[in-house]
């Protein structure tokens, strides 16, 4: 027997709905500006930022409308060569976010890029990203999918090295379409958003009309945290560091108590992430909970505790605390 849906001799007339949703993916290498960039088209901050390369960890939703799309766009850790556990978990997840997305955008440094499609030596920050971009470029052409090219951070580069860029990463044959953008000023976004829109399948949107990420707040805080302590503290210590919101409390006065554990794997990390009279571990929190009563429109009470945890990086709670694959 057919599994065919049973339908009416005299079909009446299809609706044909207007409205359009679906997946977006933006991966490239590390600090390319794939959170900037999502934060950019969503029109809010969604995803944590830093200076620093690996800020990302794990796949954060995003969601932006544009015209009668629903664009649910997936910032992905970025692709690197992993060494650790938690490396491996991450671009783990990078490529998984990929593989479930409609559209897959290939967020690209075009100032690394023409460092390098010119030929220059470059430096060793600049020649690990443009290998991080091959690792991409060869992850797209084993899947047989073709990405937009997002060339970003056009605001750093003089316009006439763009165009040898671009053609340069074109004729590699893994794109479909090629946008130039600044994440920062928000310069060639509208064409992103359009051709985002377009590769969105019919259909009725998939989160409500005011909903602009897919994040549990307690995770969301947790990120909001780690994001000052990448912004504030240097070397290997944030990339040794973890953050989860232990509990959250309303309270009758309208307020919220958050209380949270910043884990760290050293004992001597702990004295640098607490600073000189706590002035540091202050400052962390004084910027977190302000970005939180922001986002929450309400008085926090945060409370942040530092915990040395040598062997977090393996233990499959701190990596389940963030959705990451233990075994990845
Ligand atoms: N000038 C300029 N800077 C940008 C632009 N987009 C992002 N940045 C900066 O680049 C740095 C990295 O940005 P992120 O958005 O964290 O990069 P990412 O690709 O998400 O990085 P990971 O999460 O580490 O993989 C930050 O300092 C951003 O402010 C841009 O269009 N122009
Ligand atoms: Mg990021």
């Amino acid at each position: 027997m057919s599994d065919e849906p049973v339908v009416a001799h005299s079909a009446p007339d299809l609706v044909i709905p207007d409205t359009s949703a679906g997946f977006a993916a933006l991966m490239g290498a590390p600090n390319a500006g794939k959170s900037t960039l999502t934060n950019a088209l969503v029109g809010q901050k969604v995803s944590i930022v830093s200076q620093k390369v690996q800020t990302t960890r794990f796949p954060v939703r995003g969601i932006a409308i544009h015209k009668t799309a629903q664009i649910v766009l997936v910032d992905t850790p970025g692709v690197f060569k992993p060494t650790r556990r938690l490396d491996r978990a991450m671009v783990a997840a990078a490529w998984a976010g990929a593989g479930d997305a409609d559209s897959l955008v290939h967020v690209v440094d075009a100032a690394v890029a023409a460092r390098s499609a010119a030929g220059a030596k470059l430096s060793s920050g600049d020649a690990r990203t443009s290998e991080d971009v091959e690792r991409v470029i060869a992850g797209l052409r084993e899947t047989g999918r073709k990405a937009i090219l997002a060339l970003n951070k056009v605001d750093l580069i003089a316009p006439e090295h763009l165009l040898d860029t671009s053609r340069t990463l074109f004729d590699e044959g893994v794109y479909s379409d090629v946008v130039m953008v600044s994440a920062a000023t928000g310069s060639g976004l509208e064409r992103l958003r359009d051709l985002l829109a377009e590769a969105m399948t019919p259909g009725p949107w998939l989160y409500p009309e005011d909903q602009v990420a897919d994040i549990p707040q307690m995770l969301m805080a947790a990120e909001i945290t780690r994001e000052k302590v990448f912004l504030r503290l240097h070397e290997e210590l944030p990339y040794q560091a973890t953050v989860e919101t232990e509990s959250w409390q309303g309270r009758k006065d309208g307020s919220v108590r958050v209380d949270q554990v910043l884990y760290l794997a050293r004992e001597n990390h702990k004295a640098m992430a607490i600073g000189k009279g706590g002035a540091t571990l202050k400052w962390i929190s004084m910027e977190s909970r302000k970005e939180l009563q922001e986002l929450l429109q309400r008085q926090v009470h945060l409370f942040i505790q530092v915990k040395v945890r040598e062997n977090w990086q393996n233990e499959r709670a701190r990596f389940s605390a963030i959705g990451l694959e233990f075994e990845a």
